[in-house]
Order: C-alpha cells, then structure tokens, then sequence
C-alpha cells in the first residue's frame, strides 16, 4: 500500500472548495491508495469499537482518520489501472488506485464522515446502497444533492445506524460509471462483536464487463452482452482463494451491481443465506442451499461450517459466467463431421471457429490470442487444466491451517483411496438399448476428424 503524498501538495485547493471548513476539519484525512489487487489480509482496527475484520477478495479495507470521535475516510475517483488477471489489464475507473474501490467497515454506531474527491472527467456522487441515513446524505444527483463536479470534494456524514451489509456506487451517469467499475463494499460490525461471530469474513462485489479482446477499455454502452465476468474485477485464474481452517465458521457476503443475476454454488457443504441488504434474516426463515441466487442490487450473506477439508469449487452456476471473452458466438458441433465443412461455413461466418466434435474442450485449445486477452477457460489445478475462467475460485479448507492465516496452503493432498480413478480392469460387453420393434439401434460413430482453428478476427455480432 503507498500513501498519496502528492495529495497533499493539492490539498489546499481542495480546502478553498469551502465544505471542508462545514465539517469542521482543519484537514482532509489523507487517501490511502492500493497498487496492488491482491488480497490484503485485515488489520485489526487501530481505534473505535473493536470488530472483526472482512477479508475483501483481491482487495482491501480503507483506513480512517479519528477526529473527535469521527471516524474519517477519504475515498477518490479516479481512472485506475486494473489487474482483471495476469495477462490482462482493464482501464477502469474506481476509488483509490483500485476499482472496486476500498471496503469501508466501521460499527453500528459509528458517525462516520466520507471525503469524496472527484479525479474523473465528468460530476460523480455516492450513494450508500440500503444504508438508514438522512435523506441529503443519500447520493442521488439531482434528487438529494448537485453532482460532485471533477476537482471538487464534497462531504457525507451520517451515523453509521444498521449493522449489516452495504454498497456504495454512484448515483449519476449510472450506466456509464458502473460500468466502468465504480462501486465498493461496506460493512456495518455489530456493536456487540459477539454478535454474528465468525472465524472467516469474506466479501466481494460481482461485476462484469464488455472489454473487446486485445482492448483494455470496457464498452459501456453495452446492456446486455457482457464478456468478462469477476468476482471484485477479477476472473479466474486471477481470483485469490478462500483459505480456512476446518471447522471455521465461515461467512461468504457477496454483492451484485452487475445488469443479471447470478446463481453462486458452493462445493462440498451446505449453506444458509444469514443476511441480505436488508439485515440479518431470522435463523427460523432460514433453509439449507447449495446454490443462491443474487439478483441485480441485492447482498447475500451465505454462512457455513467448513467441516469438509478439500479444494472446493466455488463459482457463479451460469456456465458462460465461468469463461473469459469470446465464449460466445461459436457454434456447437458435438457429434458433427465436419470434414470440408469449415471452410464452406468460414465463407460465411468469418470469425467461425470450429471446435472439437467429441465436446471440444475449450480449456486445451490452443488459440492465438490479441494482447491483453484472457483464453476463455483456464488455469491450471494439481490434475490439469481447471477449464473455468470468471466467476470461479476454490473454498480450500485445511485442518491445519491457522486461525487468522489466510495464506494460499496449496494444493489439497487427498488421502489415499479418495480420488476418482481410472478403471483399468476389462470393460464390459456394450448392452444396446433396443427400439420398438426389438430391433438394435446402430450405435453413435465416433468420425475421426482433424479439428481446425481459426484466429477470431473480433467480438461481432455486438454492433
Ligand atoms: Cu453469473
């Protein structure tokens, strides 16, 4: 983490903007800035009422300055340079070197007063997405305050009054500034750090992206047809892990300002979903899931305990929300011969890729691919290619892992005679499904076939 200095050296200007003065500082509270999308294991809170840190996802908490008892934080919006994974780079815009933006945590209770300072090209505001406050601290331009003009700092303060789980994004050229990656986490910690206990606080935003390959700025006059989907503006292999200790209990709060929904599927355990934008929900209305949807603008916190050590998929459960760009407008050709069709079809469909007949697996194709593109389903797991890419990261659940250790433990050695494994014995006789008749169906050939690649030339049939 690097420290703004050269701030500083502006702050005076920033002063003579005359609302500082209102809130009664002599000073704007320094803004902290991340250089690095990494995971930021949490800092215990140096001042105010004890909490139990989140873990943000490839990302980090913000830092506050105390002022008589106000708890300060300075948030700027910026363009930043985002990691979305190693081998790509997005131009984004967000907060603090960073996009999403910082995590804000503080406790119910809390007065809490937000710096904004706009670095954008065009006016901004922020609103406290489902936070209790008064109506002019609510960040809607035009509604309940003029939008924050670039170069200027305006000022919210409120007292921090529901404990749960928020967002906060713009709420001015929406469109455009979503999609550009403007939006953070917040995080109200009950004033009883007793309360909601857990070991483990996960917390990320889902976001998504319209970034043509070989391109590093998102499209963002797209509607629908987004090509990069994250977790926090980051797809896997780019997403970091979520390393516990068996037996944790373990809180996952995921929050949705993308334009769909996404159905989140853990692996290997059951989960209750424990709280939504709206608080915490009654232990009596809560039921087992494995699989939850979170809608467009909604928060769900899902709890668990992670009794099942293993490398446990966690991911978003619509499949082309787990591939990278280009995952769509190709044609599926299972069990197609199409020896001497390419080529007719190229005729027609210039960007047309053939894939593989017998499934075509995508993960091991070996595409040549613009600068600045993510291949459409990788990494690499302990048995081969993970042919996932998005919205997908692993639960790894270690016995030894150590409380407050959220260091990747590697791999998971599974004990032995726990693996699925090859059948090496004789195999045996086909048994054929027989027809009405009674006669035998002829069973499916398997046409040996040299499968081609082409180049994709570009993203159309967007425009
Ligand atoms: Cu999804």
């Amino acid at each position: 983490m690097s420290t703004r200095r050269d701030f500083f050296t502006g702050a005076a200007a920033l002063v003579g903007a005359g609302l500082v003065s209102r809130a009664g500082a002599a000073t704007l509270p320094e803004a902290p800035i991340m250089n690095s999308a990494a995971t930021q294991p949490p800092p215990p809170p140096p001042n105010g009422r004890p909490y139990h840190p989140v873990v943000t996802l490839n990302g980090w908490s913000l830092p506050w300055r105390m002022n008589n008892g106000v708890k300060e934080f300075h948030l700027i919006a910026e363009p930043v340079v985002r990691e979305i994974a190693p081998g790509m780079k997005a131009n984004l815009w967000g907060y603090n070197g960073q996009s999403p933006g910082p995590t804000i945590e503080v406790v119910e209770g809390d007065r809490v007063r937000i710096f904004v300072t706009n670095k954008l090209p065009e006016h901004t505001s922020i609103h406290w997405h489902g936070q209790r406050l008064p109506n002019g601290m609510d960040g809607v331009t035009g509604l309940t305050q003029p939008g924050i003009q670039p170069g200027k700092t305006f000022v919210y303060e409120f007292v921090a009054r529901r404990p749960g789980t928020f967002m906060y994004h713009p709420h001015a050229d929406e469109m455009v500034q979503m999609a550009m990656g403007m939006m953070g986490f917040w995080v109200t910690h009950p004033k009883n750090p007793a309360q909601h206990r857990v070991d483990r606080d996960f917390v990320f935003l889902l976001n998504a992206y319209d970034i043509e390959p070989g391109s590093y700025t998102p499209r963002v006059n797209e509607m629908l047809d987004f090509n990069i989907w994250t977790f926090n503006s980051r797809a896997f292999p780019g997403i970091d892990t979520m390393n516990v200790r068996q037996n944790d209990r373990v809180r996952i709060r995921v929050g949705n300002l993308t334009m769909t929904n996404h159905p989140i599927h853990l692996h290997g355990h059951e989960f209750e979903v424990t709280g939504t934008d709206g608080g915490w929900t009654r232990p009596e209305s809560r039921w087992p899931e494995v699989t939850t949807d979170v809608a467009v603008g909604q928060m769900r916190a899902i709890e668990f305990v992670a009794s099942e050590p293993g490398d446990w998929a966690f991911h978003c459960h619509k499949s082309h929300h787990t591939m990278n760009a280009m995952g769509h407008d190709v044609p599926n050709l299972i069990g197609v011969d199409h020896r001497g069709v390419a080529e007719k079809i190229t005729k027609l469909v210039p960007d047309y890729m053939v894939m593989g007949e017998k499934g075509g697996s995508m993960g091991d194709m070996e595409m040549p691919l613009p600068d600045n593109t993510l291949p459409m389903m990788t990494g690499q797991g302990p048995f081969g290619g993970v042919e996932m890419g998005g919205m997908f990261t692993v639960l790894k659940v270690r016995k030894d892992q150590k409380a407050g250790d959220y260091r990747d433990p590697g791999w998971y050695k599974h004990p032995a005679g726990t693996v699925a494994y090859e059948w090496k014995g004789e195999a045996p006789a086909a048994v054929r499904q027989q027809d009405a008749g009674g006669q035998s169906m002829p069973a499916a050939k398997t046409p040996e076939v040299e499968v081609t690649v082409r180049k994709p030339r570009g993203h159309q049939g967007h425009h």
